[in-house]
């Protein structure tokens, strides 16, 4: 008994003094005292060797014993799992990592601006499917059955059917929103559009545009005029100036083409307008009362004005892009150098 108090006295002090640094050292510890061959087991071992009438207090001795090693196990894990982080070499106050963030691309950078200056003037935004059929995209529109437009070398038919083609404006998006027949109609359209034309550095067989379409009653030439006035002086500044050209478009009577004075020379002359001070930027015209026909709208009852406008060479301007075929290739060198905004 004497020398069982004594060994587990020694023990004690042997365990009260003994540090674990870091969690290895901590199991090491737990290993040595608290395991199955530990010194903990060993020495309950040996109350086989105390008398009957010492067994109970010996018993106790044990336990307690046992009690103390499990409590400076418990500190010593307690210790090291509060001080892991500040003895190794991570800085807690450090910001976190950054997460990469794409950029926008600048066709879609462009396309935002144009549709948010529309949209405080009320205008939904409408999208439609990219392979139309013949009625969408040509017959609703007016355009007559041997219009170039119609020819294969400017429209891809699709080999399957030739009563579908890839959409060659957005134009046959707006035709669906007239068929839905919920008038007032004041909308945008967004979206890609396909010709067949041969790609260069300046132009592409697929591009982007945005198509505007305003039907009430009593909508005239005056809020065509207005609407576009107010979208150029959002879009390149108050000191902008603009003049409609009269044109020709099936859809439309009386067509307009609107030029805005140059935004890179002032109106001086230069190589983006040719010298002449003056950048083509919109197509437009009031409804054609056949289009609206077509749609089951009453052109007696209501009028209305569209326009339409192609968003790369806008945004080819804006950020100085020389080749329109890098707007479709992808490089992400080309295409990290945009913000993220808007
Ligand atoms: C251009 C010219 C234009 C339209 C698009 C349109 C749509 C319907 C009815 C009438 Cl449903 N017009 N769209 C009108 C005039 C011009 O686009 O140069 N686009 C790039």
């Amino acid at each position: 008994m004497e020398q069982l108090l004594n060994k587990i006295e020694a023990y004690k002090n042997e365990a009260s003094s003994t540090v674990a640094t870091d969690t290895k050292t901590v199991e090491e510890f737990r290993i040595k005292w608290l395991g199955t061959k530990g010194i903990v087991k060993e020495i309950m071992g040996e109350m086989k060797n105390v008398a009957p009438e010492k067994k109970k207090e010996a018993g106790q001795l044990l336990n307690e014993f046992k009690q103390f090693v499990e409590a400076r196990y418990a500190e010593l894990k307690d210790a090291n799992s509060t001080t892991e982080h500040q003895t190794s070499n991570i800085d807690l106050s450090l910001p976190g990592d950054e997460l990469p963030i794409g950029s926008r691309h600048p066709v879609t950078l462009m396309r935002n601006r144009i549709v948010s200056i529309f949209q405080r003037l009320g205008f939904a935004v409408a999208e439609g499917p990219e392979i139309e059929d013949d009625w969408h995209n040509f017959g609703a529109l007016n355009l007559p059955e041997h219009h170039p437009a119609r020819d294969m070398q400017d429209t891809f038919y699709i080999q399957q059917n030739p009563d579908w083609v890839l959409r060659t404006h957005t134009s046959s998006v707006q035709i669906r929103e007239m068929e839905k027949g919920n008038l007032p109609i004041r909308m945008l359209m967004p979206g890609r559009v396909y010709r067949n034309e041969t790609v260069s550095a300046r132009s592409h067989c697929f591009f982007h545009q945005v198509e505007g379409l305003y039907i009430d009653e009593n909508v005239s030439f005056a809020d065509l005029k207005q609407t576009l006035y107010f979208f150029v002086k959002e879009m390149y500044g108050k000191d902008v100036k603009v003049r409609f050209r009269p044109s020709y478009f099936p859809f439309t009577e009386p067509s307009a083409e609107m030029d805005v004075s140059c935004f890179i020379c002032g109106g001086d002359g230069c190589n983006i307008c040719k010298k002449t001070g003056w950048v083509e930027i919109l197509g437009c015209g009031m409804v054609h009362p056949n289009v609206l026909s077509n749609c089951g709208i009453d052109p007696n009852k209501y009028t209305g004005f569209a326009f339409g406008m192609g968003i790369e060479r806008p945004a080819m301007m804006k950020y100085g892009i020389n080749d329109i075929r890098l707007l479709s290739e992808n490089d992400v060198r080309f295409l990290k150098q945009f913000t993220s905004a808007i």
